[in-house]
């Protein structure tokens, strides 16, 4: 399928963020029945299309498709349901004009968003969990998510360790960035995420968020992922997911300030706000 022109300009703005300052909302929307904080809300698919509508009319320059989960003992979802979950929406959701992601480890998964019109392939493995994943993207000429994770979704939560986490996310995320390069998709269509939860303990998370300006050294946009998390739990109490926006705009806010510029959120208008207050108090500061 072709890009129109507006999604093309979009995508652009979304490379060249990390130049331009620009802050770009990335709309969750999980198509699932055992997401961590809205597990079962969009399986419909009018009510997914008409939640993706939402996000869109409220700013959103990205809507991630989902159909597995990935939160911490998670299970695999295979390739060809999670096709069925996305088939009778993708179209339809493309058409609503903000850029797609999906949001998938599995090539095949990815292959069928992208003849549905999807743009962008965010990858929580990086590449690693399905070989066939890079030489898809560098075929098709479509932006990747390489996103940092700590083992797999499953197991990941069980005594995460690092010496250094900032060291070793940048390090790892360098790596993948060569390991996109030598599968023939250019670093300009490559994004990075330090993986926000992903095998990573509360300290891990705070040092990501607070270090975040050491991943934009790597050269492209930055994207984090801290919405609704369970780190915002542990440092407020608020067992309650969906009552954890204000922490999820604090970090967004923070790691905005530190140059990381694409925000994968549940709650856009929020967060579309708050960076665009940003953005202006930032502009002002200049002389
Ligand atoms: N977080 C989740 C899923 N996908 N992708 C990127 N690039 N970065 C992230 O931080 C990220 C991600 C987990 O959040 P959510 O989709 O709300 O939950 P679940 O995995 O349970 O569906």
């Amino acid at each position: 399928m072709l890009e129109s022109s507006t999604v093309s300009a979009t995508l652009n703005d979304i490379l060249g963020s990390h130049r331009s300052g620009r802050a770009i909302v990335m709309g969750v929307l999980n198509v699932t029945p055992d997401s961590f904080s809205d597990g079962g809300s969009f399986l419909d698919p009018a009510a997914a299309v008409e939640q993706a509508r939402r996000m869109v009319s409220a700013g959103a320059d990205i809507i991630d498709v989902g159909a597995e989960s990935t939160r911490p003992g998670s299970q695999r979802v295979p390739p060809d349901e999670q096709v069925r979950r996305i088939a009778p929406l993708l179209r339809e959701i493309v058409s609503l004009g903000a850029a797609v992601s999906i949001d998938t480890t599995s090539a095949a998964v990815a292959e069928a968003a992208l003849d549905a019109g999807a743009a962008i392939i965010n990858d929580v493995s990086a590449g690693r969990g399905d070989p066939a994943m890079l030489p898809l993207a560098a075929a098709r000429g479509c932006r990747v998510v390489l996103m940092h994770m700590l083992g797999e979704p499953k197991g990941m939560q069980v005594d995460p360790r690092y010496d250094d986490v900032v060291a070793e996310v940048r390090g790892f995320l360098g790596e993948r960035l060569e390991a996109a390069e030598a599968a023939g998709v250019p670093r300009a269509k490559c994004i990075v995420d330090p993986g926000i939860g992903f095998g990573k303990r509360l300290e891990h998370n705070l040092s990501l968020l607070a270090h975040v300006d050491a991943l934009v050294e790597l050269g492209v946009a930055v994207l984090v992922g801290p919405s609704r998390k369970r780190f915002i739990g542990e440092l407020t109490g608020e067992d309650d997911p969906p009552r954890r926006l204000g922490g999820t705009i604090a970090a967004c806010l923070a790691c905005f300030a530190r140059g990381a510029t694409i925000f994968r959120v549940h709650d856009v208008g929020p967060v579309v706000q708050a960076l665009t207050v940003a953005a202006a108090v930032t502009r002002a500061s200049r002389p």
